[in-house]
């Protein structure tokens, strides 16, 4: 191990210490502006930012390499400074920095519209069936799972719930033609869904929505089309010759066996050829090998155009954003061209399951935010990480991302995942996290159905999350709706939740208390995850949710007030 280290340790002389105004050591948001330094881990002791005073930075975090120290300043638009570093080698200056953060914020903008946003997830099918007569038949069922006939109309059959609720922008999983219900399976990028009511429905629901004021959030799914979209059924007509066969990753010809094709054309119910249809061999790549999804190749530039063209097109249409699926296994520069192609209003969240890095910045506004609800489970759920661990991973990705984590996709659940009340059986423990969801950095959103208490974890993995919406209100957990409700009030309401700087206060064994503060206000917010009572030593001024028990916080509760 030492020697390791003592390795480590020389190809990183060079860099002990570390800074540069790109923008994850240098950004403004909100009321301050934020400088990060980097030290390798146990060379400096203490850090110092200069620019006509000298501010003492602090350390914010570690990783297995190195320390990042950070320091807040109230926002500036110019900047010429230099960091004085105390090691026990003596004193060093590093850098000499002119910046301009006016150039820097034209070039990261962000859509404004974004931070006083709650989303609200749903899948269309799951909702509310607003139409009987679209719902489709029972042919294109795959697997055991079925449609359940939800649609547009349904969506807007319950505006007033939403408006009662109070979320403010939709995310609908995808809602073109498709075969599922879960609409992953694209036919015709142009079209939305007869099942979900069609153009005219569509555009209905964008007109209403607007009155409202609720934005909407449409899935783009690029990275595969649908076995059956026109473009790869050409390729499998005319194989080698087919005017599409590079906007696929055909490995071989032909695409699929004689056998396949006997199968998938047999009269056999769908769900059985799609079991079947399975253990085929077949010479395309395709999503986690599922033969219903091939691959689009990224590499071609007609598809590029495609991407643009189809992203465009529904913007136009008056969505205001997208969550791009398997954004991950889609070339980050082809995203980049993507967003400079866009209006600078779209909000672009990609879905990315580990480092967003390589994602963000010049690519999406944020991704959603996995590593966020990775350190979520092991605190709140796994109950395998304390309260200073899990302060260490905020701050990491904090340094990582910079800026972006305000416009992050934060979650504790979604269509792909567990519904977090069935994983922690405990209402109590799922109102503190979801508290910690509503005051900490980055969008929150709300997985249908999880405001009224719905919790299912039988059945299959992904589909268990995704059963139908609850609209018997004999069965709703109302006080889950109604402190949903409130949080989602207090934060669009509180430009100290929504853009201002995070402060740690205390972060001990089960207890989180900090500050979100910006300008004059701030937002003090304590959360015991523990089975004792926890003095708190900051004094609330006003109790605006939860509450104290005199000085104390009782187990598994929380409080959000305003501070002195
Ligand atoms: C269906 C069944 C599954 C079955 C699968 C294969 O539901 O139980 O295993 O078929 O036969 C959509 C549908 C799914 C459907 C799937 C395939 O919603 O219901 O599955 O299509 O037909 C990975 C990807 C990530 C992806 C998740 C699901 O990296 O991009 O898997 N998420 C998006 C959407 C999905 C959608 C698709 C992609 C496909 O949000 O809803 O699925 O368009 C680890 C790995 C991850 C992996 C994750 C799986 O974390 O690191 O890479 O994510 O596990 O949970
Ligand atoms: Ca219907």
């Amino acid at each position: 191990k030492a020697e390791i280290e003592a390795n480590i340790a020389k190809i990183y002389s060079g860099e002990k210490f570390y800074h540069y105004p790109s923008v994850s050591y240098l950004y403004s948001l909100g009321h301050y502006t934020y400088i990060r330094f980097r030290t390798l881990k146990g060379s400096a002791k203490k850090v110092f930012f200069v620019e006509k005073k000298k501010h003492e930075m602090e350390k914010k975090a570690a990783d297995d390499l190195f320390e990042y120290f950070e320091v807040k300043i109230p926002r500036q638009t110019k900047l010429s400074y230099y960091f004085e570093v105390h090691s026990k080698d003596g004193i060093f200056h590093y850098g000499d920095f002119e910046v301009d953060l006016k150039e820097q914020s034209k070039k990261h903008y962000v859509p404004f519209w974004v931070f006083d946003r709650v989303l609200y997830q749903i899948m269309p099918d799951r909702f509310a069936n607003g139409n009987p007569e679209n719902d489709p038949k029972d042919e294109i069922r795959f697997g055991n799972i079925s449609h359940h006939g939800g649609d547009l109309e349904g969506i807007l059959q319950k505006i007033s719930y939403l408006k009662e609720l109070g979320v403010n922008a939709l995310y609908l999983t995808p809602i073109f033609e498709s075969m599922t219900y879960h609409g992953y399976d694209i036919l015709d990028y142009y079209k939305v869904a007869k099942k979900f009511g069609g153009d005219t429905v569509f555009e209905e629901f964008i007109t209403k929505m607007k009155r409202e004021g609720i934005k909407v959030i449409l899935d783009g799914v690029f990275h595969h089309t649908s076995f059956f979209h026109p473009y790869f059924q050409d390729v499998l007509k005319n194989e080698n010759k087919s005017r599409y066969r590079n906007f696929y990753r055909i490995t071989g010809f032909p695409v699929v066996s004689k056998e396949f094709l006997e199968l998938l054309n047999s009269d056999l119910p769908w769900n059985e050829k799609y079991k079947k249809l399975k253990s085929f061999k077949w010479n395309y790549e395709s999503f986690f090998s599922v033969w219903l999804m091939p691959r689009l190749n990224h590499d071609n530039e007609e598809v590029k155009e495609f991407i643009k063209d189809v992203t465009q097109f529904w913007l136009r249409k008056g969505i205001s954003g997208w969550r791009l699926d398997v954004a991950h296994g889609v070339p980050p520069k082809l995203w980049k061209e993507v967003r400079e192609n866009l209006p600078k209003s779209a909000y672009l969240i990609g879905e990315v399951m580990d480092d967003p890095r390589l994602w963000v910045f010049d690519k999406f506004h944020g991704t959603m935010n996995y590593p966020l609800y990775e350190a979520i489970l092991r605190f709140f759920v796994n109950e395998e990480i304390n309260a200073q661990e899990f302060l260490n991973c905020l701050e990491l990705l904090s340094i990582y991302l910079g800026p972006v984590e305000y416009t992050m996709y934060n979650f504790l659940e979604n269509h792909d995942v567990d519904r977090m009340l069935g994983l922690l059986q405990d209402k109590r423990k799922y109102m503190c996290a979801l508290v910690f969801l509503f005051t900490y950095k980055g969008i929150p959103s709300i997985y249908y159905g999880s405001e009224i208490g719905m919790n299912n974890t039988k059945g299959a993995f992904m589909e268990r999350s995704r059963t139908p919406m609850v609209w018997d209100m004999e069965k709703w957990d109302k006080e889950l709706f109604k402190i949903t409700r409130e949080l989602i009030k207090l934060r669009k309401t509180s430009k100290a939740l929504q853009i201002g700087a995070f402060e740690p206060i205390e972060f001990k064994d089960g207890l989180l208390l900090y500050k979100r503060v910006h300008e004059d206000e701030s937002i003090l917010v304590g959360i015991n995850y523990s089975k004792k009572m926890v003095p708190i030593k900051e004094t609330p001024k006003q109790v605006l949710l939860g509450h104290l028990d005199g000085k104390y916080l009782s187990p598994f509760s929380f409080f959000i007030a305003h501070s002195l």
